[in-house]
């Protein structure tokens, strides 16, 4: 059951898509004192949720702000990453889920300054809270309720599930054709080459550098002769300089973001002094979005939108400030406290909530203006719907692939998102696998993080488990800071483990698709605690470190460098899967409970549950030539089993079809079948007891 509570004059977020009439009765379970609402919390019930945010799954004893930042230390000490997912579940006795529908500045205190008590505060009183609650107080149907509230998450093409690679520094055509050939004359599989800031003509979007890539439609379709899709980034800010069409074209009809008294608000950002897109206002959003056709006409297929926190280095007018402060200390002796003065000034001027307060918003549709702090949460997410919204005019008949940095709950209808800029840390690995299920459960299914690290050097070791993870996540892409070492599959000494598990990600790709599928079509979520999947078994609530994904599988990383296995709980019998690469996969029957499993450094291990098949695909170059008619399956053997396979063209918007869907099936003996609409082959993979 859904119901809705309203305080104030709450700003329409289109976060969620299904209307329900507001209750006049006071919100349950919250007492509301001090401009917070608060609930007592049962001793060790776990709470669940707030999607792209640090620490565990289970979200207690922290506390943490919904405030889109550009925060490059995704470090246990920070409140805020770049999302705003204000979707939490209450465990206990009887679970409930909690929205906060509101676009602020909110704090979710999860027994922090008082470890039984949850205290959600808001900076002002305009929201709207959602209140769900299941019948069977299973947590996945709590879930299951939300997603539906919020709608359908984004699909991307099916080649976007490929593996792909990025790097901050790709400074032109022959870089990216390096890169491909790298990959290419290595046997390494690959589907992407992500374009970075340095492909514009001075940090400018929708542009492309002459000098640097003189043909980049030439360049795209070379790339795509090879399987590669070019895969550039947009920024937020516009270039603020004359003659440029989109900066002159947002000035004169008003489409950038304003000072209190009328004039265009100035931040800089990549290319210095910029103006910022109005997203909030739907005809901004109609002329930002069909700028992307320039990009489209040249054959590309898929962006990035980065940088739409928005972040700032600075505004102008705090430029201005530090700069006639800092004369202050000129000719002083710095002592420590004017030292510190002195560079906490200069420290001041990125991402200052003050010039945040600074700009407004012209929504629209008769509503009011609005001051950006307001706000803030939604920029990423309408910057994000802008694209989207054109793409489905632009190419009615076409997925385009599209994920952003920043996101508020809503955004996942129009793209995915990328985990932003973690560092080479074993440490973030960890937090990569514990993001995923919260992200899923606020309806965030297309995501991943920068495979091997983006800030600071990896080592090979890192790579290679890092990808042992990232083969499952349905973004798959290696990317690294400018200045790092080099973190190209191809560069390591190692490239055969690092090759032949990228391959496995081909392998495993008809399942991929088809979890990833099943679970947008059907709102539940591909990654799960396993929490939700043995609720009653209280050790797999402790466990952080395993994931359910999809039907069949649970996974169980290894991310400890010189790791050569790994403790595993099992809340039931299942089958162990050893895999150095393709056509290597070992199994073997393990009893519930807990386990040490061998994993050395070229192997990955996962389990597939009782009754379930894990079907197979041989590996390829790409996406488009992996061969899916003939398929081997894994099978928990013993019992019949059967399984749902998802299949489509991959590309149209046609998702909905029942043809689809088909069914495989292994029985006793381990005969195989599939029952569907194309002609496809399976055979079983004969396990031995
Ligand atoms: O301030 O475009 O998160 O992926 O490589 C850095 C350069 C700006 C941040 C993104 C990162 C990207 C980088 N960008």
């Amino acid at each position: 059951m859904i119901r809705k509570f309203t305080f104030g004059n709450p700003f329409p977020t289109e976060a969620v898509v299904e209307t329900y009439p507001a209750e006049n009765v006071t919100l349950p379970y919250f007492s509301i004192e001090n401009g917070s609402f608060s609930c007592t919390l049962e001793p060790n019930a776990p709470v669940y949720g707030l999607g792209e945010q640090v620490r565990g799954i289970n979200k207690r004893g922290w506390i943490y702000v919904s405030n889109c930042t550009d925060e490059p230390h995704h470090e246990e000490t920070r409140r805020s990453l770049y999302g705003a997912h204000n979707f939490l579940i209450v465990g206990g006795e009887t679970p409930f889920g909690i929205f906060l529908d509101y676009p602020g500045h909110l704090t979710f205190d999860i027994g922090y300054t008082d470890s039984n008590v949850l205290t959600i505060t808001p900076e002002d009183w305009n929201l709207d809270v959602y209140l769900i609650e299941s019948p069977d107080g299973l947590c996945s149907s709590i879930v299951h309720l939300f997603r539906r509230m919020i709608g359908r998450s984004y699909i991307p093409p099916r080649w976007a599930f490929g593996y792909g690679q990025s790097r901050w520094g790709y400074m032109d055509e022959k870089d990216i054709r390096q890169v491909a050939r790298g990959y290419l004359e290595n046997g390494i599989p690959l589907d992407a080459i992500y374009l970075d800031i340095d492909y514009m003509e001075r940090y400018k979007d929708f542009t492309v550098s002459d000098e640097r890539f003189p043909d980049l439609p030439g360049l795209v379709s070379d790339m795509k002769k090879e399987g590669i899709h070019l895969v550039p980034i947009i920024d937020a800010g516009v270039k603020i300089e004359k003659g440029y069409s989109v900066y002159e074209e947002g000035v004169k009809n008003n489409y950038f973001c304003k000072e209190a008294d009328g004039t265009d608000f100035v931040g800089a950002v990549w290319p210095g002094r910029a103006h910022f897109p109005d997203v909030l206002n739907p005809e901004v959003r109609r002329w930002f979005g069909r700028k992307y056709k320039y990009l489209l006409d040249m054959g590309i297929e898929g962006f990035w939108n980065d940088m739409n926190e928005p972040a700032l280095f600075y505004s102008e007018k705090r430029l201005k400030k530090v700069f006639e402060e800092l004369e202050k200390f000129k000719g002083q002796n710095l002592d420590l406290e004017k030292n510190n003065a002195f560079l906490g000034l200069v420290n001041t001027l990125a991402n200052n909530p003050e010039d945040y307060r600074s700009f407004y918003h012209e929504p629209g549709n008769g509503r009011e203006k609005v001051r950006h702090d307001k706000v803030h949460n939604l920029y990423g997410y309408n910057m994000t719907r802008a694209a989207e919204e054109a793409f489905e005019e632009l190419e009615p008949d076409k997925r385009i692939l599209l994920f952003s940095r920043s996101s508020y709950v809503g955004m996942h209808r129009y793209g995915g998102i990328w985990q932003g800029d973690n560092t080479s840390w074993w440490s973030h690995l960890e937090l990569n696998i514990k993001m995923m299920p919260s992200l899923n459960m606020c309806g965030f299914l297309y995501t991943g993080a920068d495979l091997g690290g983006f800030n600071a050097d990896t080592t090979e070791d890192l790579l290679l488990r890092w990808l042992q993870f990232g083969i499952f996540t349905p973004l798959m892409r290696n990317h690294s800071a400018m200045g790092t070492r080099e973190q190209e599959a191809y560069r390591f000494s190692n490239r055969e483990a690092l090759k032949r598990t990228i391959q496995l990600r081909y392998c495993l790709l008809p399942y991929l698709y088809s979890e990833y599928m099943k679970a947008a079509l059907k709102d539940t979520m591909m990654f799960r605690p396993l929490a939700f999947d043995y609720p009653k078994d209280a050790e797999a609530a402790q466990v952080e470190d395993q994931l359910m994904l999809g039907d069949s599988l649970m996974l169980a990383p290894v991310y400890r460098q010189n790791a050569l296995g790994r403790y595993v709980y099992l809340p039931e019998d299942m089958l162990l899967i050893t895999s150095s690469g393709p056509e290597d996969f070992r199994c073997r029957k393990m009893k519930a409970g807990h386990h040490y499993v061998k994993a050395a450094a070229e192997e990955v291990i996962f389990f597939l549950r009782k009754g379930q098949l894990l079907p197979l695909a041989a590996p390829a170059a790409n996406v488009a030539e992996t061969d899916t008619s003939h398929l081997t399956v894994i099978a928990y053997p013993g019992e019949d089993c059967s399984y749902t396979l998802y299949e489509d063209d991959g590309i149209s918007r046609n998702y909905g079809s029942p043809d689809n869907y088909e069914t495989i099936t292994v029985n006793r003996v381990g005969i195989a079948s599939c029952y569907g609409h194309r002609n496809r082959t399976v055979c079983a993979i004969k396990i031995k007891d």
